[in-house]
């Protein structure tokens, strides 16, 4: 316990609550002191030397004197190993046990006593002590991981297997980013990430971490090219990361190094090799295409904590119109509960819902619950899932006895998600908030939590978990509770509204949560940091496979200046969540609270938002279909920009624009790090030269958005309708974009329309698929 801990406990026990969660603290002790195996004696092994090979499709095995290693290659060039018999499935994360092996690619012998496997992508080199070399076809290595190292019990194997650690060298020049959200990023220093989910009670700043979705993914970015690696292992563990350093002279480079150290769990990494967007695309490929929100979720809305009664719902929406403020949905937090129970409702504060929801639903505003997985111990639902299956849905300890925590409602029981049975229960579920008028929903506290005065606020380590039939404890299931309970309500969903996507969006998570929804910031802090962070964490996330995500916007906690609201407001109507949300106890959060002149640029940055919402719709189709994310970071079209990588107050949204927002307190302009290509300032329609920096004005109520020369892209016009705006392209060049529209509620793919854009004389042109020149474009940047 740390002193804060300590005078968080204190301060606690004053209350019921805390008295139970102090109970709840020392039965989760003494459950993991009776329930988790002891960590006896220990043996160090590494593989040893090779002692043989076997072929197997797109590789092979190689055995070594203590283990062996499955190597394959797959058809779209992603690279699989595995370890002391692991295979890729089964996971959590890849979907339809990966991509098939490549046929083409086969086992050979390499120098120096150790073998590889060429394929047209990449090659794979294994060394005769089982070091594992990744290759571009051109022979740059991008990434070395060194043989592993496992400490096995003296007494015998262990449940989920040993202890292993597994270092990696990639180029001095490399830059890591990935392993989730992470608040730090979107580069990650040097350091060390832990790979636990968790809540980080209260509001988090840059220096907090771990938080609510932790992955091992690690994209990494270098002159040789980029990779993704991505160990599918769920179990707690720790990276550490080193960036590397260049020779000065002809002295050596010193390699970029991650140390992967695991409690448990397979051993065993995917790697994807190529340019950002071919990563990307690999990666969907490998763990599933994500989600595509429904439309009106790509508008704005509007949450809190606390919002308190129907009346006040009406209140905050009627605030929206009578400013002519578009407003697409309202949130209701647990306050709407009765007791704070999950799946039920407050009927004094909110009488009629399904009417309130068939009303705003009339006005273009919808409702979006959330739902927190704990239950309330005795409670209906709590019956209910005492029934499912044959020992209930509920996780229970080593002895088979019900685990308990503390959270809202009070005493409460964890649904076991990694149990296929209880995921169709729960699903089931949502059909009692559809009852009720909701369009969406928001999965809380999903880590999942429990109460804690002191240590780790979650289930005990020794808690059971079905883990699909394999059967587990809580350090294998932990990571992946939020992603099951996010399968769960998707499913749900999909089997109750078959006609419609699903719109949910989940704190926590795991590799593939892209499959069944987004996520967003969590308690980020209400200050300037918590701003920066909360970029960090859409842009980290969208390189994870997570590209629909944005913050509470003004930070969760507190009350911000007007000023950081704006700032905030403007950064959060160009990513993929535009929420505004926060805590019961924090400021309001509606533009007109902050001043007339907040509420006038508010006005103005909602409507831009409004305007380039069909844009918005086109980047959630091509994520579902490409799997790059909406917001890219600017080194993604031009990896090999060394200052780019280092680039982290702007980024790319989509191919068009380059979005520069206000990150400090009394800017008002700012430096803006440009990719090459021209770009125009959209305010100004000035246009620069990248690659290179410019200083662009940036008062109060200014974003600095650049659009890319030859930019096609779909925005709404005023009076409704869909319309292209282009950007002429430098002369000399042509440009192009694609758009999709909204198909509508249901899961069709939506076409695909190719726009080029070129200079004609003195005019510029924009053309359709068919050579056909379209109409009423509105031309910019001439
Ligand atoms: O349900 C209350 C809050 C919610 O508003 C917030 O968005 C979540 O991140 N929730 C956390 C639980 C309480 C946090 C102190």
């Amino acid at each position: 316990m740390d002193g804060r801990d300590l005078v968080r406990a204190v301060k606690e026990i004053g209350t019921a609550r805390g008295r139970r969660a102090w109970r709840s603290a020392w039965s989760h002790r003494r459950a993991d002191a009776e329930g988790l195996p002891r960590r006896g004696a220990e043996r160090a092994r590494v593989p040893g030397l090779l002692t043989g090979t076997q072929a197997r499709p797109g590789g092979g095995v190689l055995r070594f004197a203590r283990s062996e290693l499955l190597v394959r290659v797959t058809v779209g060039g992603a690279v699989f190993w595995g370890w002391d018999g692991a295979g890729p499935t089964p996971s959590y994360a890849v979907v339809g046990g990966g991509p098939e092996p490549d046929p083409r690619a086969v086992l050979e012998p390499d120098t120096g006593g150790g073998w590889r496997v060429v394929s047209e992508r990449v090659t794979v080199a294994v060394s005769r002590h089982g070091a594992v070399e990744v290759r571009t076809p051109g022979g740059a290595v991008l990434r070395r991981e060194l043989p592993p190292r496992w400490w096995d019990p003296v007494a015998g194997p262990a449940e989920g297997g040993s202890r292993w650690l597994q270092r990696a060298e990639v180029p001095a020049d490399a830059r890591f980013f990935g392993l989730g959200g992470r608040a730090r990023g979107p580069r990650l220093r040097d350091g060390e990430y832990r790979l636990w989910n968790t809540d980080p009670k209260g509001g988090f700043g840059p220096d907090t971490d771990p938080l609510y979705i932790t992955m091992p993914v690690q994209v990494v970015v270098a002159d040789a090219g980029t990779h993704l690696a991505f160990y599918d292992n769920t179990w707690d563990g720790r990276v550490a990361l080193r960036g590397g350093e260049e020779g000065a002279g002809s002295g050596p480079d010193r390699p970029g190094a991650s140390e992967l150290r695991l409690e448990g769990g397979p051993a065993r990494c995917w790697v994807l090799v190529g340019t950002p967007s071919r990563v990307l695309q690999g990666w969907a490929g490998l763990t599933g295409a994500a989600a595509v929100p429904p439309e009106w979720a790509l508008g704005y809305q509007h949450a809190r904590w606390g919002f308190g009664s129907a009346a006040e719902v009406r209140r905050v929406v009627d605030g929206y119109a009578e400013r002519g403020l578009a407003l697409s949905a309202v949130h209701l937090d647990i306050d709407h509960y009765d007791g704070h129970r999950v799946f039920t409702v407050d009927r004094e504060a909110f009488p009629d819902l399904p009417g309130l929801a068939a009303e705003l639903a009339e006005r273009g505003v919808r409702l979006v619950s959330i739902v927190d997985p704990a239950v309330k111990a005795g409670d209906a639902v709590h019956a209910a899932g005492l029934a499912v299956g044959e020992h209930g849905a509920f996780v229970r300890d080593a002895r088979g006895r019900e685990v308990r925590g503390e959270v809202w409602p009070g005493e409460c029981a964890y649904p076991d998600f990694t149990d296929p049975a209880v995921r169709e229960w729960w699903g089931g579920l949502y059909e009692e908030r559809l009852g009720q008028g909701f369009a969406g929903f928001w999965h809380d506290m999903n880590e999942p939590v429990s109460f804690a005065p002191w240590g780790d606020a979650t289930l005990p380590r020794s808690a059971r978990h079905v883990l699909e039939g394999a059967g587990g404890d809580h350090r294998a299931g932990h990571n992946v509770y939020g992603l099951s309970m996010a399968r769960a309500g998707w499913e749900g969903l999909v089997r109750l509204r078959p006609a419609e996507r699903p719109f949910l969006f989940s704190r926590s998570g795991w590799a593939g949560m892209q499959r069944y929804g987004g996520t967003w910031s969590g308690d980020v802090e209400s200050g300037w940091e918590g701003l920066r962070a909360s970029l960090a964490l859409v842009l980290g996330l969208g390189l994870c496979g997570v590209p629909y995500s944005g913050p509470d916007v003004g930070g969760f906690g507190g009350s911000p200046s007007p000023e950081l609201y704006l700032r905030w407001l403007q950064l959060g109507a160009y990513l993929p969540l535009f929420r505004t949300h926060s805590a019961i106890w924090a400021g309001r959060r509606e533009p007109w609270e902050f001043g007339p002149e907040v509420a006038e640029r508010a006005a103005e940055v909602l409507a831009e938002r409004e305007r380039l919402r069909p844009y918005f719709v086109t980047l959630a189709h091509l994520a579902r279909r490409t799997g790059a994310p909406y917001v890219r970071p600017l080194w993604w079209g031009s990896p090999e920009d060394r200052v780019l990588r280092d680039c982290e107050d702007a980024f790319l949204l989509g191919d068009a624009l380059l979005v520069a927002p206000v990150l400090e307190c009394g800017a008002d302009r700012r430096a803006v790090r440009l990719p090459r290509g021209r770009w125009y300032d959209t305010a100004t329609g000035a246009a620069h030269e990248g690659p290179g920096q410019v200083l662009l004005d940036a008062p109060p109520g200014r974003t600095p958005v650049l659009a890319r020369a030859g930019a096609v892209l779909p925005v709404r016009r005023p009076d409704g309708t869909v319309g292209l705006e282009a950007w002429a392209p430098a002369r000399g060049r042509t440009g192009g974009g694609v758009v999709i529209r909204d198909p509508g509620p249901g899961f069709e793919a939506g076409e695909v329309e190719r726009y080029t854009v070129r200079w004609a004389g003195d005019t510029v042109l924009v053309e359709d698929e068919a050579g056909g020149t379209v109409r009423g474009v509105e031309l910019r940047g001439l």
